[in-house]
This record gives structure tokens, C-alpha cells and sequence, in this order.
């Protein structure tokens, strides 16, 4: 059994809806550990940064616009499988094609503002959380 980590972002739809609190309950009811947290403001290049690679894509302007529209919380989730359970939680891309239950079906209202981002796989985990933590910021027990 290997703890692996991943990066969650509650983006800014939901945290207007003012859920974080309840967001962050189903990564700790699934078995995910906050490691480390913040809330931010992406400004315009942080967020072409983070998303470079959907630069070429067409809806990449209107996800730029979107993150950074308002505040996001930004945290580290540890645990077996975070990055996969992670993903599960959220449910998929599109809020209309999410399973019940999932994040993304009870709070997301569509493919742009859905509530939530999670790294892809253990490469992008590791440099989104370098993107957004310093390695003294991520508390591990
Ligand atoms: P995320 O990166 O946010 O966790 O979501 P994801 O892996 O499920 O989706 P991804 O393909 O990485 O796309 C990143 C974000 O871009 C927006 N998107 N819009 N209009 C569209 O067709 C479209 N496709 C993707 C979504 O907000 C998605 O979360
Ligand atoms: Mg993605």
C-alpha cells in the first residue's frame, strides 16, 4: 500500500456557492487526507500558466476567464489512490454526464464552471503541486 498525492482546486462556482466546507467533507469522508491549503486569486498568467497545456484547445480562454473570475481553494489531498479516488469524487468533466453523488453532479452547473479540478495522473500531481505549494508548506502526519 503506497500514499500517493494529488491536487484539488475548489474553483471559483463553488466557492461562491459557498461549499468548500462541504467539498472538503467528502474527500475526508472517502479517506483523503488535507495535507496542505489556501485560498487565491489567480491573476491571468498564473492561471495560462497552470492550464498551458490546453492552451491549443478551444475552450481555453473561457477557462482562463473562469478561474480566474474569483477566489479558488487550492489543497493537497494525500491517501491510497488520492489521485484516482480524487477524480471518482468529482465525477465527470461534464456536470450533465456526472454519476450521483459525485461533486460534480450535486454542485456544478456545466463544463466550465464545474466545481472542481483534480490532477490527471502522478505526473501533473506533482508539478500542479509545486505550481501552488512550497515543499515546508504540505503538512504529512
Ligand atoms: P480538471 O482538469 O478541471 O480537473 O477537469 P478534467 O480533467 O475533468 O478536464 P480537462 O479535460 O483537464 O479540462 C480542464 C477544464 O477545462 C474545461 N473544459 N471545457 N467546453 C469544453 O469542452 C471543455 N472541456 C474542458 C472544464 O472546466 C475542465 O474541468
Ligand atoms: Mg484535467
Amino acid at each position: 500500500m503506497t500514499s500517493e498525492r494529488t491536487l484539488s482546486i475548489i474553483k471559483p462556482d463553488a466557492v461562491a456557492k459557498n461549499v468548500i466546507g462541504e467539498i472538503l467533507a467528502r474527500f475526508e469522508r472517502a479517506g483523503l487526507r488535507i495535507v496542505a491549503a489556501k485560498m487565491v486569486h489567480l491573476g491571468q498568467q498564473e492561471a495560462e500558466s497552470f492550464y498551458a497545456v490546453h492552451r491549443e484547445r478551444p475552450f481555453f480562454n473561457d477557462l482562463v476567464g473562469f478561474m480566474t473570475s474569483g477566489p479558488i481553494m487550492v489543497q493537497v489531498l494525500e491517501g491510497e489512490q488520492a489521485i484516482r479516488k480524487n477524480r471518482e469524487i468529482m465525477g465527470e468533466t461534464n456536470p450533465q454526464e456526472a454519476s450521483a453523488g459525485s461533486i460534480r453532479h450535486d454542485f456544478a452547473e456545466n463544463i466550465d464552471a464545474n466545481a472542481v479540478h483534480g490532477s490527471d495522473s502522478p505526473e501533473t500531481a506533482k508539478q500542479e503541486i509545486e505550481f501552488f505549494f512550497k515543499a515546508d508548506e504540505i503538512c504529512s502526519r
